[in-house]
């Protein structure tokens, strides 16, 4: 995240680190005892047995646990590994967390547009463009793009699809290693109403940081967290 500020420890008892052969690759979001929410550019092709999550965790790199297993990874079946489009993954674990360890975020009721609206990015990626990952988690306050906006930001050819969603502020934006972390509404409950999934570069003015549109993914979201125990508020 770039131009935000540390999360305390504790504060988003969501936000979970996806670790691929034991390295953190990614961001991901809890949204059920035994699921959570991440982008799937970042576990294409990958066999669960290889992905580990950490959960109620803070700094990376001094860890209570090695991860919580995941045991069974439900790729959205049609993502595009050229273009992004349909970036979204559901982990299933192979014990549900401890409770005291972790909340939920919620989901959102619809697909509304959410354009203006204010969200909180956050994630272990860079504070700044080709800098190193953070080893703590932060956090950005940006808004929501109106989708002819996205449409018609800087990149062009490059199509931002109705299942993406752009969001950004003057020097604050996702980076590199908040992929599959969440983009938060929060109110009235911390929603995460978008995944983390491409942008060029980091906080460049123009190009807006794009993400999976959760919204739109409601219908398949019902079927891959079937069973699921959902947020409460
Ligand atoms: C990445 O490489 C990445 N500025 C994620 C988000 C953005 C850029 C890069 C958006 O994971």
């Amino acid at each position: 995240v770039v131009g935000g500020m540390a999360l305390s420890p504790g504060e988003f008892p969501w936000l979970a680190a996806l670790k691929r052969d034991g390295k953190v690759i990614c961001g991901a979001t809890v949204v059920a005892r035994d699921h959570l929410i991440t982008a799937t550019h970042c576990i294409h092709g990958v066999e669960a047995a290889r992905l580990t999550v950490l959960v109620g965790e803070y700094d990376v790199n001094h860890t209570r646990t090695d991860g919580f297993e995941v045991s069974h990874v439900t790729q959205h079946p049609d993502f595009n590994r050229y273009t992004y489009d349909n970036d979204i993954a559901v982990l299933r674990l192979a014990e549900p967390l401890p409770e005291h360890l972790y909340r939920p975020a919620c989901l959102p009721d619809d697909d509304n547009s959410l354009e203006g609206e204010d969200a909180v990015v956050s994630g272990w990626g860079s504070t700044i463009e080709k800098g190193p990952a953070s080893s703590i988690p932060n956090k950005a306050k940006v808004q929501i793009w109106t989708q002819d906006d996205c449409s018609g930001a800087g990149y062009g050819r490059r199509k931002v699809t109705p299942r993406m969603l752009c969001a950004n502020a003057p020097e604050r934006d996702a980076c590199t290693g908040d992929s599959g972390g969440p983009l938060l509404v929060p109110q009235p409950y911390y929603t995460i109403v978008g995944v983390v999934s491409w942008g060029r570069g980091c906080a460049r003015q123009g190009y807006p940081g794009v993400y999976a549109r959760v919204g739109h993914f409601l219908p398949w979201l019902r079927g891959a967290l079937r069973h699921a125990c959902m947020c409460t508020p």
